[in-house]
């Protein structure tokens, strides 16, 4: 069947004076609501009010505008079903072949900070979703079926198919854009749902209602990208799924270059890099193997930066993810190639860098903008739940950072310490992390007792060929004895970084003393698990 009668109703209005065109000259007869008509008429192009057609008038400030038989019959009747067609026959009812709706912005008013309830209640959209849903559901069948549009970005879409097909869409494009539909009016109502279940009024209902955190519902939409061959081990099926719009800087928003495809601990490892190394200014390497990072330096360029992080840990680095925070050149392609690398991520490659990884077709090649964005919260999976926090997106600012010994840090020791700090927050708890010189000298991380992630820390350090003698380092969390203090003194820590806040800090600061070391208190900590 083909095209006859289309009914447009947008909040979005981009595009829609274009797309009506094309359809009034396609011979399609335009049928619109209050805002929509009236721009639809101003550029000269003929069209019927709802109102008019259904003889009812919208009312209520438009909450009934569409919510009429004459419409819904129009959307709903089935092409194939006889007695359909008769119904909407004997009841004077049209066909609606074509339907172009998007949505009151519910979204992007509650995002508002002001946003007032009342403004967020009136933007529950419901005429459009209603016809939206019918319309979907009506698809139809190769023999005939209802075209919807909520995203103008498909418009031309569906003009290509009706200027090829004589007028008619094909079963594949509706059943297409139906997915689409269902798809947005889950999200639009799980935004309702997730904004009115944050909302707690007081006892007496009187007052407005106040905006908790966290929903009591919690609904969220994502989509799914890959599949994968496997997960974390291959007996496990897996997929990477993303947010519809992810936030600049993060890594959903990467292209990949070249290179086999990501698999799950990929993605897993790539993603502890690149969080890792874009929250430093200075050009910076970051290599990561098992979600820890095994080597992380700053330095004046990409190049220096690679070297310094790669000294931390050769053994670890080979089959590594390597993240730069800035665009990778051909002299650091070059070096970084001499070894064997999994995935590679950068804001950008230069042509020389492109022609050396060319020749390494095993390497993932990531580019991934730069940004300062962030999610809005992350979740993790526990046995029939889920645990949902903010990310932990804190920077000890300089002043809240205390000295507590009698020593107190030089400038170049300050530098190393909070360079140290800044990388212990990527490095699974308990983390210790030697630095000089801005890299990292020794990582200790994933161990369940504080000494141990201490005594590995310089263990890996020695078996690197590094010296700790008068290394910087930083504890994810307090020191609660102070035997984990004695071990890195006794591997050569000058100054040391950590939270404070145990029940022994009293002692834990006088061993610093009495060891001659400068010790720092951030008062945050940053588990990582
Ligand atoms: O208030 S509503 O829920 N009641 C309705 O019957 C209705 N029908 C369409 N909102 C309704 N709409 C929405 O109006 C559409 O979803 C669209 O977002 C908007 C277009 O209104 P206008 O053409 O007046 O700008």
């Amino acid at each position: 069947m083909k095209i006859e009668r289309a009914l447009l109703s947008v909040s979005d209005k981009s595009g829609i004076v274009e797309f009506a065109q094309a359809l009034n000259q396609r011979g399609v007869q335009l049928l619109s609501t209050g805002g929509t008509a009236k721009l639809l008429a101003q550029a000269g192009l003929p069209v019927q009010e709802v109102s008019d057609y259904t003889g009812f008038p919208e009312m209520m400030d438009g909450r009934v505008k569409t919510l009429h038989p004459k419409i819904h019959g129009g959307l709903l009747a089935r092409r194939d079903a006889e007695s359909h067609l008769s119904a909407i026959a004997e009841h004077g009812i049209g066909r609606i072949d074509l339907l172009v709706v998007n949505l009151y912005p519910f979204v992007e008013t509650v995002a508002k900070p002001d946003c007032a309830f009342e403004d967020a209640v009136e933007n529950i959209d419901i005429g459009g979703p209603a016809m939206l849903r019918a319309a979907a559901k009506n698809h139809g069948t190769e023999a005939g079926g209802v075209t919807v549009v909520i995203d103008p970005s498909d418009y031309d879409r569906v003009l290509n198919e009706m200027d090829t097909r004589d007028g008619v869409t094909s079963f594949g494009l509706r059943l297409d854009l139906a997915k689409k539909v269902y798809a947005h009016t889950a999200a639009y109502d799980g935004a309702i749902a997730n904004y009115l279940t944050s909302m707690t009024a007081d006892p007496e209902q009187t007052a407005v209602p106040e905006r908790a955190a966290y929903p009591n519902v919690l609904t969220f939409q994502v989509r799914k990208t890959q599949e994968m061959r496997y997960g974390e081990n291959p007996h496990q099926s897996a997929a990477f799924y993303t947010d519809a719009a992810p936030a600049a800087g993060l890594l959903a928003n990467y292209t990949q270059l070249q290179g086999k495809e990501l698999s799950f601990n990929n993605i897993a490892d790539a993603d502890a890099a690149w969080e890792c190394v874009r929250t430093f200014d200075a050009p910076t390497c970051v290599i990561v193997k098992h979600a820890n990072p095994c080597g992380v330096a700053v330095a004046d360029s990409p190049l220096a930066a690679y070297q310094k992080a790669f000294k931390t840990d050769p053994s670890s680095a080979f089959g590594g993810i390597i993240a730069f925070n800035r665009p990778v050149d051909a002299a650091t392609a070059q070096e970084v190639s001499k070894q064997f690398v999994e995935v590679m991520l950068a804001p950008s490659y230069d042509e020389g860098a492109r022609a050396i990884f060319a020749a390494k077709q095993n390497v993932r090649l990531l580019e991934v903008p730069m940004g300062d964005g962030a999610n809005d919260f992350e979740v993790k999976r526990v046995g029939g739940g889920w645990l949902v926090q903010q990310p932990d997106n804190f920077n000890v600012p300089r002043d809240q950072i205390k000295v507590v010994t009698k020593i107190a840090p030089t400038a170049a020791q300050m530098d190393d310490l909070l360079f140290a700090w800044k990388v212990a927050k990527y490095v699974k708890s308990n983390a210790i992390v030697f630095t000089g010189n801005g890299m990292t000298l020794g990582v200790g991380a994933g161990q369940m007792s504080r000494i141990d992630s201490a005594r590995i820390a310089s263990i890996k350090a020695a078996n690197a060929g590094l010296s700790l003698a008068g290394s910087a380092v930083a504890s994810d969390a307090f020191f609660p004895f102070r035997d984990g203090l004695d071990v890195v003194a006794d591997a050569g820590a000058t100054c040391v970084i950590q939270p404070g806040g145990s029940m022994r800090d009293a002692e834990v600061i006088a061993a610093a003393d009495e060891r001659g070391i400068a010790m720092v208190l951030t008062a945050t900590r940053h588990f990582r698990h």
